[in-house]
């Protein structure tokens, strides 16, 4: 028994040798004359720095595979297989040329066996064989970086498509000899699709559906694991005038991405992820198991949408992030909203409701307040915004408004008469134009009376008559 304590002791005293000290490392793993160090790699959006030496070198990589539950969305688990501890795995950065030791670890709580197919890997399976790796164990493989590009590494141990679903795939970047140009930010992003036994959304530890799988009926579709996984806090950032550069993947496993940046356009697409590079693209295919490097400068601050432009993905399966820009305005790129005015095309005044309109009346004040947030988001609200908050300086507040709040019938009458002079509202001073507006008595009533019982107004009704008062 202290025999095998001691042995134990013994293997853990060369492991945290060969570790700790780069010295041993190199006389334990150098084959032939070239330096080695230890590969930096980073976890999902941030890329390890750019490779500065001139030559190359001997790379040792250490990876390991874990299972373990993760949040899909808000209220939804999902037992996710990464590389590294995350979806998708560890960045790896390496330089044309160099040759890398490959050394992977999977976790001894793992349940399966995996390994890793790199695509940057000129050889059988690209790896696959070689890692084979069984829970509790290491296997190391070297390889050398034939060729310059960005490519993407999975799990390939049976059955495949289960390994890449759960989230085994990544992306390692062999830059080419010459280095990659700098620019100001870099970003690692990878799409994938997965499958749950539940829909969208339904709570719970959600299992993988191999069925939905097969019949490439995705319930989500994310970007680096998990929905709202680059919105919010966890949005990329930039400031004005910088430029950017993304590393985009698609793990897959069987969707196929339009990837676009709303508001942006790439001026450089290094297409699939090659050296051929593309320039003024809106939208880059990235297919399943491949990748694509885009370049753009943000030349204007604000919040930058990154989607699946295949659009249901966006919207309803979480296939959307956020580049969040900050600096000053350049209003010629881009002027923000200009003017907002009504529209009435010439013979729109003659036009008659259909005679067998019959409007539907209010029949008590709680109705009145219903129909009248209806009037108010169509009318109202591109001006007074949806809080009734107005836009300081241009529109002012219906919130709290002294000056609606004195005299409900000023409202009444700005809507049957426009309204404009200086007018004081809340102490500040407004001097626009509001147009008068074609809306009915009832119409009339029914938004002046939504607006009294929100936003901290004094309440109170104005009925359909007081304001045919003041129209007839
Ligand atoms: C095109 C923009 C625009 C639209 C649409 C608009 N307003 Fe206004 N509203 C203004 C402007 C500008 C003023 C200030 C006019 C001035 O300075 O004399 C104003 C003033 C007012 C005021 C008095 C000031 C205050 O804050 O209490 C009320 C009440 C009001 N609007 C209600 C409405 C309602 C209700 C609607 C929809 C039925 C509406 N407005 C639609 C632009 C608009
Ligand atoms: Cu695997």
């Amino acid at each position: 028994m202290r025999c095998r304590i001691n042995q134990v002791l013994a293997w853990t005293f060369l492991l945290a040798i060969s570790v700790l000290s780069p010295q041993l490392l190199a006389v334990s793993v150098a084959n032939r004359d070239l330096p080695v160090e230890k590969a930096v790699v980073t976890s999902p959006p941030m890329v390890p720095p750019a490779i500065t030496r001139k030559g190359n070198a001997k790379v040792v990589v250490e990876m390991e595979t874990i299972e373990k539950v993760g949040e899909m969305t808000d209220g939804v688990e999902y037992v996710y297989w990464s590389f590294g501890g995350t979806v998708p795995g560890s960045f790896i950065r390496v330089r044309e040329g160099d040759e890398i030791e490959f050394h992977l670890s999977n976790h001894p709580s793992s349940k399966m066996p995996h390994n890793i197919d790199l695509h940057a890997v000129t050889g059988p399976g690209g790896g696959a064989i070689s890692s084979f790796t069984a829970p509790g164990h290491t296997s190391v493989f070297s390889f050398k970086a034939l060729n310059p590009g960005l490519y993407i590494y999975h799990c390939a141990t049976a059955p495949v498509g289960m390994h890449i679903a759960n989230g085994m795939y990544g992306l390692i970047l062999i830059e080419p000899k010459d280095g990659m140009t700098p620019v100001d930010r870099e970003y690692y992003i990878v799409q994938g699709d997965f499958y749950t036994r539940g829909a969208y959304g339904e709570a719970g530890l959600q299992p993988f559906d191999m069925e939905k799988a097969i019949d490439e009926d995705a319930d989500y579709v994310v970007f680096n694991g998990a929905v709202g996984s680059m919105i919010g806090d966890k949005s990329l950032t930039a400031n004005v005038g910088e430029t950017v550069r993304l590393y985009v993947g698609n793990g897959g496993p069987n969707l196929v991405s339009s990837f676009h940046v709303i508001g942006e356009i790439f001026d450089n697409v290094y297409m699939e992820g090659g050296t051929n590079i593309n320039h003024n693209v809106q939208t880059t295919l990235v297919p399943a198991g491949g990748s694509t490097i885009v370049e753009f400068k943000v030349e204007v601050p604000g919040t930058f949408i990154i989607v699946d432009h295949s659009i249901f993905r966006a919207f309803n399966k979480g296939a959307l992030g956020m580049l969040k820009v900050t600096g000053p305005d350049d209003k010629i790129i881009f002027s923000g909203k200009q003017f907002d005015g009504i529209y009435l095309p010439e013979g729109s005044a003659i036009q008659s409701l259909d005679s067998d309109y019959k409007a539907v009346m209010a029949t008590s004040e709680t109705e009145q307040i219903a129909f009248g947030k209806r009037v108010y988001e169509a009318n109202c609200q591109a001006c007074h915004q949806a809080g009734g908050e107005g836009i300081p300086g241009a529109f002012p507040p219906l919130a709290q408004s002294d000056y609606l709040n004195a005299d409900p019938m000023r409202g009444v009458s700005a809507i049957v008469n426009g309204l404009t002079g200086p007018i004081t509202v809340n102490g500040k001073t407004f001097n626009g134009v509001m147009p008068a507006m074609r809306l009915t008595d009832a119409e009339i009533a029914n938004v002046i009376t939504f607006i009294l019982n929100n936003w901290g107004n004094k309440g109170g009704a104005i009925s359909a008559e007081s304001v045919s008062n003041i129209t007839d």
